[in-house]
């Protein structure tokens, strides 16, 4: 296939996400809240800027499991596979070698802090999805880390524009503690629902809880409904 017909396929599987997941998307709480829960100004997705619970810190503090694992970038490779039509295996030039996108978010950590508009630099999940090409009965995901740490997500919430598998954050490259080289980002959820050291994101058909999820915290992390615990 040559690479304007491989573009062509790209282009197309990313409008038939779009179209396949545009009424899930409207329906998530993040977008479809008629009453969230929260103080301060509305932030730019309508919602008060600090989520209930939650307190506003200009620090970011470190989480991981007691492991923060070295990847050089030429060992790093980002798997994608589980439904999909084209299983992916890309190397640090093939993900650089993708859209790259700029944004500004904020990050709500479940353990009530929450730090706003980190300008962040990386790929749009929506992108990846597009390359491999999710299977009709695909509804989820599950995303590793090279810690063997894992959390999941519905379609509906990993396919919104602003999540990112990121390299950059506030302009500097990654730190290793906050996932570097490359972590995934969730804006409109708790921020556990984004793997640092990302690895494999594995698409499923079906909804399954990650390290968190299955210790008790909730499988959708609506920040602004104070859904922590499920
Ligand atoms: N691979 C991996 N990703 C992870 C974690 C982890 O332990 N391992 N912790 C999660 C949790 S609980 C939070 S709050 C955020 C913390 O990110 P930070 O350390 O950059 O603040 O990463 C999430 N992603
Ligand atoms: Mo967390």
């Amino acid at each position: 296939m040559s690479a304007d017909d491989k573009l062509d396929r790209v282009v197309e599987a990313r409008m038939k996400l779009k179209a396949r997941f545009e009424e899930k998307m409207k329906n998530t709480p993040s977008v479809a809240d008629g009453k969230p829960m929260g103080r301060g100004p509305l932030n730019r997705h309508g919602m008060p800027v600090t989520p209930v619970g939650q307190t506003l810190t200009k620090k970011w503090p470190v989480l991981d499991l007691g492991i923060q694992p070295d990847i050089p970038l030429d060992q790093w490779l980002l798997i994608v596979d589980g439904a999909v039509q084209n299983p992916l295996e890309l190397t640090w030039d093939d993900f650089m070698a993708l859209p790259q996108t700029d944004d500004v978010s904020d990050f709500h950590c479940v353990t009530t802090w929450s730090r706003l508009d980190i300008p962040w630099q990386g790929v749009r999940f929506m992108d990846i999805a597009a390359l491999a090409m999710p299977t009709d009965d695909a509804t989820h995901i599950m995303c590793y880390g090279y810690d063997d740490y894992s959390t999941n997500l519905s379609l509906e919430e990993a396919l919104k524009p602003d999540v990112l598998l990121v390299h950059h954050a506030d302009g500097q490259p990654l730190p290793k503690e906050h996932g570097g080289p490359v972590r995934m980002i969730t804006p409109q959820l708790y921020a556990w629902k984004g793997s640092k050291w990302i690895k494999r994101i594995e698409f499923l058909r079906y909804n399954i809880p990650g390290f968190w999820e299955e210790r008790g915290y909730s499988n959708t992390a609506y920040p602004w409904r104070n859904d922590r615990y499920s």
